[in-house]
């Protein structure tokens, strides 16, 4: 397997509206960002993933963009980032950008010029089609609630969106959409970037015809998913966008995909086919959903987890490339939603962290992660801000499908403002996140969970994670060895080793707040056993017969 400095890293991600303002208008911002770069440096990321930063009119929170080559308003200017990204460049830390190109905003100029006339020379930068019957071109369902269509009255055709009303999808069937796409992230790139995280990029091929989906229950809309995901030209365009732009600079690319198998991923990632050096697959993400989708909450499995994971770990090795994640400005907080966040928060949230940062591939933390974040229950729905979790309750509330306590529950449980209240610096007022307003509110445990009081306890997260960080760089196991798992049915233990060499790496995590016994396997033998790291003070102990405390986490090198 080639050796590759983003192998080798660790990502941190951002998400600018959050992280800390310096200004007091209740919105972070890039210079609030440059502020906590030694913060960053002291926990040891190697690369920085911002959120998106570029004009927008924040429909989405700037996933929505009127200008890709432009800075937020709200956020700063081209100065303020050209000084962040030389202040992370000093100390070490590189920086990769987030690429929305399934879509654009609808005032987005391109847009602007499109919605004018059919005969418009943007008019084929986006998607139009004539109504069928009165009606919508088809019957597809928008990630954010009712028809991914919307008619204009101007041309009195409909435009399609798979997100919201004001993020139409590019037409990436248009070469000259895939040119200006090209442009940009060249421009980005010669601007000293390095690299990018490349939003729903498996979308941006749509199957002919846009025929409308299988709909036996006779819904409004239902998901059109599989026209879509991983659609017929996916990997041509990839392929193009990897000869024409990623591949004359050494960067990070990786796609966030939902609906990626690890077949496909392995496609994707190849280091022969010349596309993305690695994906975000939704499918741990997914364990916890029923049936209806996200908002249908079920139980999650161990086993589950682990069938998945592990399914990814092993299709990859050798071929492609893992990211690993718990956690990004989509989904709950994972010591809320995996682990403990009552009793055993601290312990739980090192659990997880272990099990996942010594698997095979590049770790993702995202933002308050290190401090061990929880969800957070707003009591009404007015208190909250993200689009999709609002339309959904309106949908749902409105319709008479669910009563409002219920969708409160899955609110509090899958809403994506769980990770999107304000980073708790400190137990000064809002968090010491601003001195005004904040957009949304801070998480009310903020006096016992914040970056100050983690910095100065040396059993905090916080230092847990930066020696995760830290053992990356001082065992190669960790970063190139095959994964194995063991104990594949048991419902309270994940356990695994990674094989590098001659050595051995044995982790076992404990999943539940019961005591538990570990036995290791005779088949696996040793004579020296290494303790690398674990979320209890360190025993000397017998790994033929482990006793596991709640959500325990250990390490060892075995040789
Ligand atoms: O998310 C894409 C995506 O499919 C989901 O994560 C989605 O946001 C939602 O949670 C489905 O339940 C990306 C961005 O990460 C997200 O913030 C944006 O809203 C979305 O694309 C549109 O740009
Ligand atoms: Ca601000």
């Amino acid at each position: 397997m080639e050796k590759k400095w983003w192998k080798e890293s660790v990502v941190y991600q951002i998400y600018p509206r959050s992280f800390k303002d310096s200004n007091g208008d209740g919105i972070g911002d890039i210079k609030g960002i440059t502020s906590k770069l030694d913060y960053l440096k002291e926990l040891g990321v190697d690369v920085v993933w911002l959120s998106p930063v570029y004009k927008s009119p924040n429909d989405d929170n700037g996933y929505d963009i009127s200008d890709y080559q432009d800075i937020m308003d709200e956020f700063g200017t081209m100065e303020d980032w050209e000084e962040m990204l030389a202040e992370m460049h000093k100390r070490g830390i590189k920086l990769i950008m987030d690429l929305v190109v399934n879509h654009s905003s609808d005032e987005h100029k391109w847009f602007v010029e499109s919605r004018k006339s059919k005969d418009n020379p943007y008019r084929d930068y986006y998607i139009w089609r004539p109504g069928k019957d009165g009606k919508e071109p088809n019957n597809w369902e928008s990630a954010f609630s009712g028809s991914v269509w919307k008619y204009d009255e101007a041309t009195e055709e409909y435009f399609l969106h798979i997100f919201s009303k004001k993020q139409p999808d590019l037409n990436w069937e248009n070469p000259k959409v895939r040119e200006e796409v090209y442009n940009m992230m060249t421009w980005w790139l010669d601007k000293g970037i390095d690299g990018f995280r490349m939003d729903v990029i498996n979308f941006i091929s749509k199957v002919e015809g846009l025929p409308s989906a299988p709909n036996p229950e006779g819904k409004p809309y239902v998901s059109g998913h599989e026209y879509f995901m991983n659609g017929p030209r996916i990997h041509e365009f990839l392929q193009e966008m990897n000869k024409e732009v990623l591949s004359k600079y050494d960067i990070l690319t990786v796609g966030e995909m939902p609906g990626v198998t690890p077949e496909q991923g392995a496609l994707y990632t190849g280091e022969e086919r010349h596309e993305l050096n690695m994906v975000f697959t939704f499918e741990h993400m997914d364990l916890d959903s029923g049936p209806g989708g996200k908002w249908d909450l079920r139980p999650w499995k161990l086993t589950d987890l682990k069938k998945t994971l592990s399914k990814w770990q092993t299709e990859l090795e050798g071929k492609g490339w893992n990211s690993l994640y718990w956690n990004n400005h989509d989904q709950p907080r994972v010591v809320s939603r995996f682990g403990n966040d009552s009793k055993y928060r601290a312990e739980s949230a090192k659990m997880l962290a272990t099990c996942l940062h010594m698997m095979q591939g590049t770790p993702y933390i995202y933002q308050g992660e290190e401090l061990g974040m929880t969800n957070v229950k707003f009591e009404t729905i007015d208190e909250y801000k993200d689009i999709e979790t609002l339309n959904m309750y309106k949908e749902k509330v409105g319709s008479g499908e669910r009563e409002p306590e219920d969708v409160m529950v899955s609110i509090y449980t899958k809403g994506r403002d769980n990770a999107r209240t304000p980073v708790q610096w400190d137990d000064s007022e809002n968090a010491g996140f601003t001195t005004g307003t904040p957009w949304i509110k801070v998480n009310p445990n903020y006096k016992d969970i914040n970056a100050k009081k983690a910095l100065e306890d040396e059993n905090s997260i916080f230092y847990y994670y930066k020696k995760l960080i830290q053992l990356r760089k001082q065992h190669e196991i960790i970063v190139y060895g095959k994964y194995d798992l063991l104990l594949p049915d048991s419902e309270e233990i994940y356990a695994y080793t990674r094989t590098f060499n001659s050595e051995k790496l044995l982790v076992v995590t404990n999943f539940t707040s019961e005591t538990l016994q570990f036995e290791l396997q005779d088949d696996i033998t040793y004579t020296t056993a290494q303790y690398i790291t674990g979320n209890y003070p360190e025993e000397n102990r017998d790994l033929r017969k482990l006793t596991l405390k709640p959500y325990e986490a250990l390490v060892y090198k075995l040789s």
